[in-house]
């Protein structure tokens, strides 16, 4: 593994030997060298990962907390150890507060159904903000439909940042939970959760914290955030695909009623009822996905490897130089914070007449891989009076040539349809 030496307080990145630990880096798409600027949508895995899955596979595979046998104890072990390391990854010190989901979505999903159906009645109001991906609105609403609660939207203001002065009007005693991401996937705004957490506290409401974008890319510490729920995605974070977290605070687990009901989660089931497993594993119902939450944790290894000082540092980087390089396009609006403190490797544009669909194939001719929709940021895009843009989202493993590949791709863009 590629890593990290701390002499001074900047640490030393050496981006080559980080690539090479990335397989999937390493191919020509369509004639030319793949640059992989999709990073937010999924990110790459590193071999360690890739190898920790296949051997869990070739040698400790059995379904946990069940057998009394060797494998089912290497894996329920294995299985645990990985809880173990999501709690410490998202700075909580009590592994039982890991619930493993199968990402973000659904552990927003989890919290809106089994928190959200006991505790939120008619008349209770729920603050989201316009800033939300799709999977921090659609549970809401379904919740408020349920229950006849009311939805309440913070707006953005023309730079992508949360209009926090609409917070107090937004609060009252009627708010039962604030639900924000860390990081926007569609502006990289990175959103002052912290301040959030206390404003919503003193008029006694709950927040749930979007971690989708934010794990992978900032330090996160749900203690210092004072959150109450923090959800995750592993694939976006060099992990396998179909496994996340929830973290929540231990007691909220301990009073909240099953998500699911099935295998593992019960303590006692007789024929009218059922009494419930402890947390975590009330809310794991059946076999969950443990051969990934064990690659998850040679993910998390991998990454606390390079330290997330150096990611941060290089994402940051080369966001500078991309946005740099970007401004002098032609036609191209760039959307999100113009500084650079609350602004992640995420940059969300249109250019000229363009629409995004044709840049993204324009730039996948030439081996760029960007997304380009409306990133199910729907309420995003209509605050913007538009219906996609196209979007580049960096990871560590990315480098300024990579950049220059872009900026030369829209080059192309601007040739095509220039005047
Ligand atoms: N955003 C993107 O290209 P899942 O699909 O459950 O792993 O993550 C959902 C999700 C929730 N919140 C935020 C802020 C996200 O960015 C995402 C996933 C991807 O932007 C796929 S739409």
């Amino acid at each position: 593994m590629a890593l990290a030496t701390t002499t001074a307080a900047a640490p030393t990145f050496d981006v080559r030997a980080v690539r090479a630990d990335f397989p999937a880096l390493h191919q020509e798409v369509n004639g030319y060298p793949l640059v992989y600027l999709d990073n937010a949508a999924t990110s790459q895995k590193p071999e360690t990962v890739i190898r920790a899955l296949a051997e869990f596979y070739r040698r400790d595979n059995a379904n946990v907390h069940r057998g009394i046998h060797e494998l089912s104890r290497r894996a329920t072990e294995a299985y645990e150890a990985a809880r173990a390391r999501m709690a410490h990854w998202l700075g909580a010190t009590d592994p039982a507060e890991i619930v493993f989901t199968r990402g973000t979505t659904e552990a927003i999903n989890l919290v809106a159904a089994a928190w959200g159906n006991a505790n939120v009645h008619e008349g209770d109001e729920i603050v989201l903000t316009v800033l939300e991906h799709h999977s921090n609105v659609v549970p809401w609403q379904l919740l408020a439909r349920r229950s006849g609660a009311r939805l309440r939207y913070l707006d953005i203001d023309d730079e992508g940042r949360l209009r926090l002065e609409q917070l107090d009007e937004l609060l009252g005693r009627r708010t039962k939970i604030v639900c924000v991401n860390h990081v926007s996937n569609s502006l990289g705004t990175i959103n002052p959760v912290a301040e959030i957490a206390r404003r919503a506290h003193d008029v006694g409401a709950l927040l749930l914290v979007d971690g989708a974008q934010g794990a992978p890319h900032l330090p996160v510490s749900v203690a210092e955030t004072g959150c109450d729920f923090y959800a995750c995605s592993g694939h976006k974070m060099c992990g396998p695909t179909g496994i996340g977290a929830l973290w929540a605070r231990r007691e909220l687990l301990e009073a909240m009623p099953p998500y699911q009901g099935g295998g593992e989660m019960i303590s006692v089931v007789e024929k009218e009822y059922s009494t419930w497993a402890a947390v975590p594993h009330k809310f794991e119902a059946g076999t969950p996905n443990f051969a990934d939450a064990v690659a998850m944790t040679a993910a998390i290894d991998y990454l606390e490897g390079i330290g997330r000082p150096a990611i941060m540092q290089q994402e940051h980087e080369l966001v500078c130089y991309a946005l740099e390089r970007l401004r002098d396009l032609p036609g191209i609006r760039i959307y999100g914070p113009s500084s650079l403190e609350d602004r992640a490797a995420v940059i969300s544009f249109t250019l000229q007449d363009a629409h995004p669909h044709d840049i993204a194939t324009i730039l996948d001719h030439q081996g760029i891989a960007i997304r380009a929709g409306h990133h199910c940021t729907q309420l995003v895009m209509k605050r913007y009076g538009i219906t996609a843009t196209a979007r580049a989202s960096f990871a560590f493993y990315n480098t300024q040539e990579e950049v220059d590949r872009l900026v030369d791709g829209l080059g192309e863009v601007v040739k095509i349809f220039g005047a």
